[in-house]
C-alpha cells in the first residue's frame, strides 16, 4: 500500500496525463519507496513537495527545421525539460531518438533529478532531445540538425542555468556541432555542455564514466557478499558507449562478458571478450549501420543470434545498457530460471516494473539505473568543475573521484535501503535521492 498522500498525487497525475505512460511509471516507482519518509516528515505534504516534484519547473518544446542532403526541408520537434533546480543548475543529457516524446523527456528528467541528488554534487535535474533519428544520416545532415536545434536551445541554457550532455543518439560528434553553434551565438567559451572532446574542454574518462561507474557499483554489490568480479559471467545489452565502458571495465577486472547486443540481435561468445573485441564494439558503433552481426564474422567462436535479447544466456550478472523497458517480465523469468545473481540496471528505467518485482521476489539482487549509471552525470559535473576553474585533470584523478562517488552512492543505498539482512537498492536510491531534493525545496520556500 502506497502512502496516502503519494497515492493521491499519483492518482491526480494519472488523470491529468493518462498518455504519459513512461513518466507515470517512473513516478510510481519513486513514490512506492517513500512511505516511511513521508510519514516521518509531515512537512513535505504541507509544502506540497510531491505535487511540485512531479511538475517540471520549465518545459520547452520547439520546432527544429533543417535541410537534408537532397536539399529538402525536414522538421523535427525539440525539447528541454528543466525539471527541478533545487540542488543546482539543471543537468542531464539530450536524447535523439525517433521514439522521443514529451513523456520520455519528463520521465528522464524526473529520474535525473534523484540521480543527480544521489551523487551529492550540485546539480538539478533536466533532460532534452528530439525525435530526430541520427541512424543513417550523413555527418552533414547531423550537423545541420544540431545547429538548428541549438539555435533555439541556446537561449535557455548556460553554465549556471542548464548544462546538457549526451544520451542515446548524442555522442562526441553531436556535442561538437552543438557546442560550435552555442559558442557562436552566445559569444562565450564556457562549460555549457559536457561530453565535449578531450582537447577542447572535455574531461578525460567522461566517455567511459557511465560504464566504469556501473562496474564499480557492481563491485560493491558483490563485496557485500564477500565476492568479486573476477570469474563472473556477464550479459550486457546496448550498442552505445555505456555498454562499451561496462564491457571494458568488466574485462579489465577479470570478468567474462559472454553476451553483448545490438538492435539486430545478440552475440554469444563463450570465451568472453578481450580488449580487442571490446575495441571492436566501437568500430561497429562508428559504422553507423546499427548492427552487431559482423562481430561473429570477425571473431571465430562468437555466435550471432538474430532478433533476440541477450537475457536468454545463462550468466551471473545481467546489465541492461540500452534503453527504457528493454528487460521485460519474461526476460526476468528466464534470468531467474538460469540462476542469475545480480541484475544491475544501467539504462534509465531499463527494466519494466513487473520485471523488477519478479527479480526482487525471487531474491535476486537488483539495483536501479539511477544509482548504477550515476557515474556518467557525476563525471559530467567533474567536467563542469574543470571548465569553471580553467584547468584539466589527469585520467587517474577523474577515475579516483568517480570511484569515490560510486562508493558513496552505494553507501547511501545500503543505509537507506536496509531491510533485515537484505538491501533494497530501489528503496535506498529513491529515499536518499528524494530527501536531499525535498529538504532543499523546503529550505528555499514556495
Ligand atoms: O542519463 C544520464 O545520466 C545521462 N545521459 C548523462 C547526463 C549528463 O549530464 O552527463
Amino acid at each position: 500500500m502506497m502512502n496516502k498522500y503519494a497515492a493521491r498525487v499519483l492518482d491526480d497525475l494519472k488523470k491529468k496525463y493518462p498518455w504519459e505512460t513512461e513518466f507515470l511509471q517512473s513516478v510510481e516507482e519513486v513514490f512506492a519507496s517513500l512511505d516511511s519518509v513521508l510519514e516521518e516528515n509531515p512537512k513535505y505534504e504541507k509544502f506540497r513537495i510531491l505535487e511540485r516534484m512531479v511538475t517540471p519547473e520549465r518545459s520547452i518544446t520547439f520546432q527544429v527545421p533543417w535541410i537534408d542532403d537532397n536539399g529538402e526541408i525536414q522538421i523535427n520537434t525539440g525539447y528541454r525539460v528543466q525539471f527541478n533546480g533545487a540542488l543546482g543548475p539543471y543537468k542531464g543529457g539530450l536524447r535523439f531518438h525517433p521514439a522521443v516524446t514529451l513523456s520520455t523527456m519528463k520521465f528522464l528528467g524526473f529520474e535525473q533529478t534523484f540521480k543527480n541528488s544521489l551523487t551529492t554534487l550540485p546539480m538539478g535535474g533536466g533532460k532534452g532531445g528530439s525525435d530526430f533519428n541520427p541512424v543513417g544520416k550523413s555527418d552533414r545532415e547531423v550537423m545541420s540538425f544540431c545547429k538548428s536545434f541549438m539555435r533555439e536551445l541556446f537561449r535557455h541554457i548556460g553554465p549556471e542555468t542548464d548544462v546538457p550532455a549526451g544520451d542515446v543518439g548524442v555522442g562526441a560528434r553531436e556535442i561538437g556541432f552543438l557546442f560550435g553553434e552555442y559558442r557562436r551565438l552566445a559569444n562565450r567559451y564556457c562549460g555549457v555542455l559536457t561530453g565535449k572532446g578531450v582537447g577542447w574542454g572535455g574531461s578525460l574518462v567522461r566517455a567511459e564514466a557511465t560504464g566504469f561507474g556501473a562496474m564499480y557499483f557492481v563491485q560493491h554489490m558483490l563485496a557485500m557478499k564477500g565476492e568479486d568480479i573476477a570469474g563472473k559471467t556477464f550479459a550486457i545489452s546496448g550498442f552505445g558507449n555505456v555498454a562499451w565502458g561496462a564491457a571494458l571495465k568488466a574485462t579489465q577486472l577479470g570478468g567474462k562478458v559472454v553476451a553483448i547486443s545490438g538492435p539486430d540481435g545478440y552475440i554469444y561468445d563463450k570465451n568472453g571478450l578481450d580488449e580487442e573485441k571490446v575495441a571492436y564494439m566501437l568500430v561497429l558503433r562508428a559504422s553507423g549501420k546499427n548492427v552487431v552481426a559482423p562481430f561473429a564474422e570477425k571473431f571465430p567462436g562468437a555466435e550471432f543470434v538474430a532478433g533476440k535479447k541477450p537475457w536468454e544466456v545463462k550468466v551471473d550478472i545481467a546489465m541492461p545498457c540500452a534503453i527504457q523497458n528493454e528487460l521485460a517480465l519474461e526476460d526476468a523469468q528466464t534470468l531467474i530460471k538460469n540462476g542469475v545473481e545480480i541484475v544491475a540496471e544501467v539504462s534509465n528505467m531499463g527494466c519494466k516494473a513487473d520485471a523488477v518485482h519478479a527479480l526482487q521476489e525471487a531474491g535476486i539482487t537488483f539495483a536501479p539505473g539511477k544509482a548504477v549509471n550515476a557515474g556518467g552525470v557525476a563525471t559530467s559535473c567533474l567536467e563542469m568543475s574543470q571548465n569553471a576553474e580553467h584547468t584539466f585533470w589527469s585520467a587517474e584523478g577523474v577515475d579516483a573521484k568517480l570511484h569515490e562517488i560510486m562508493t558513496s552512492i552505494h553507501e547511501a543505498c545500503v543505509k537507506n535501503g536496509k531491510k533485515g539482512d537484505k538491501i533494497d537498492y530501489v528503496a535506498g536510491a529513491n529515499i536518499a535521492g528524494f530527501k536531499r531534493v525535498a529538504e532543499a525545496m523546503c529550505a528555499q520556500g514556495c
